[in-house]
């Protein structure tokens, strides 16, 4: 689906994962709606063009780290769309037996490490993940890892560690800034001292920013970053300037509390990301997409809908790696 050389190639195997993304997060606001998702979801619509043009510079071995913003991510990298929709309706299908959620939607057969709740934790993960993977070497091209964050990860300490050692290590790690301006209700001008880039290249990183709201602009601007770190030539930063256009989370939809004017959301809009990337293709060729996204979608909700919730009997399971014993004299 992506990750390989035909999405990077193909305009239209790009604006299929942005139209998939969008449906799914439609259909998720449905299902939240009806209280088959309980506890709400953070949208990830506007912001689809990242997650589909970094993941298209991937490889299928590459690893990610993601955050509570996660589901465009992870279908990003290729994860079954009804196992996700069955995870975040809490089924036993799910993609972690619905024991994840959210917040917590891992693959790691597709190298998907996990969305993540604490903001900023994903850096750190994907260096070591990333750093664990070359010193296991071989002699194949280095995995590279990627970190999504967002804007307000950038003031979190752990980010800042893990740049450092990132640097220090020359590890093959990708920081991804998904920069939408906010930080739930928070303004990033009234939140980032400094630059967002100026935050890697203290490091010595070098950083690039470019818009976030165009597919094929994210790709290209990844794709050389990506390899770079595969090179040898230690992690990459890249700042991807986006719109949120749905609220922080779903809990918004009700509370309403206002902190974008309703001028500023329309024009935030007004770039949309389908649209950009849609344009690209004949009406005809996005309309066959369009349906096909549409039976994806639909067979992931019938799947995840109709699958079975966890026993409670098992409720305990699948919780800690198995096999894992404290080691001698320690309780
Ligand atoms: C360490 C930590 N602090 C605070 C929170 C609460 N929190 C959840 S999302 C969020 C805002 C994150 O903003 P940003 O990183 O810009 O991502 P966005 O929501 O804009 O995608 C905050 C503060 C958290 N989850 N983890
Ligand atoms: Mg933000």
């Amino acid at each position: 689906m992506t990750g390989s050389p035909a999405v990077a190639a193909d305009p239209a195997a790009l604006y299929r994962v942005v139209r998939l993304i969008r449906r799914f997060e439609e259909r998720a606001i449905d299902l939240v709606r009806s209280g088959e998702i309980v506890g709400g979801i953070h949208p990830y619509i506007g912001q689809e063009a990242i997650a589909a043009g970094v993941c298209a510079a991937l490889r299928p071995e590459d690893l990610i780290t993601s955050t509570h913003r996660g589901h465009g991510h992870v279908l990003a990298k290729g994860a079954d769309p009804a196992r996700m929709m069955a995870e975040l309706t809490g089924r036993s299908t799910g993609l972690n037996r619905g024991r994840g959620g959210s917040m917590h939607a891992a693959d790691l057969s597709l190298g998907v490490l996990g969305a993540n709740g604490i903001v900023g934790a994903g850096g750190a993960i994907a260096a070591g993940a990333a750093w664990a993977a070359s010193r296991l070497g071989g002699d194949g091209p280095a995995r590279v890892a990627v970190s999504f964050f967002g804007d307000g990860a950038v003031n979190q300490g752990v980010l800042l560690e893990a740049f450092n050692l990132a640097a220090l290590w020359r590890v093959p790690v990708v920081f991804v800034c998904e920069n939408n301006g906010y930080a739930t209700t928070l303004t990033v001008a009234d939140a980032v001292a400094g630059g967002v880039c100026d935050r890697a290249t203290a490091f010595g990183i070098p950083a690039v920013s470019v818009d976030g709201m165009d597919p094929q602009t994210v790709l290209a601007a990844a794709a050389p970053l990506v390899e770079a770190a595969r090179a040898g030539l230690g992690p990459q930063f890249l700042e991807c300037h986006t719109y949120r256009f749905d609220a922080h989370h779903t809990w918004e939809h009700k509370a309403r509390p206002r902190y974008r004017s309703e001028a500023d959301v329309a024009e935030g809009r007004s770039r949309d990301p389908l649209d950009i990337q849609g344009a690209r293709l004949s009406d005809a060729d996005r309309l066959v997409i369009d349906n096909e996204v549409e039976r994806v979608i639909a067979d992931a909700v019938a799947f995840a809908l109709g699958s079975p919730r966890p026993s409670p009997v098992d409720a305990l399971e699948f919780l800690y790696a198995s096999g894992f014993r404290p080691r001698p004299g320690v309780s």
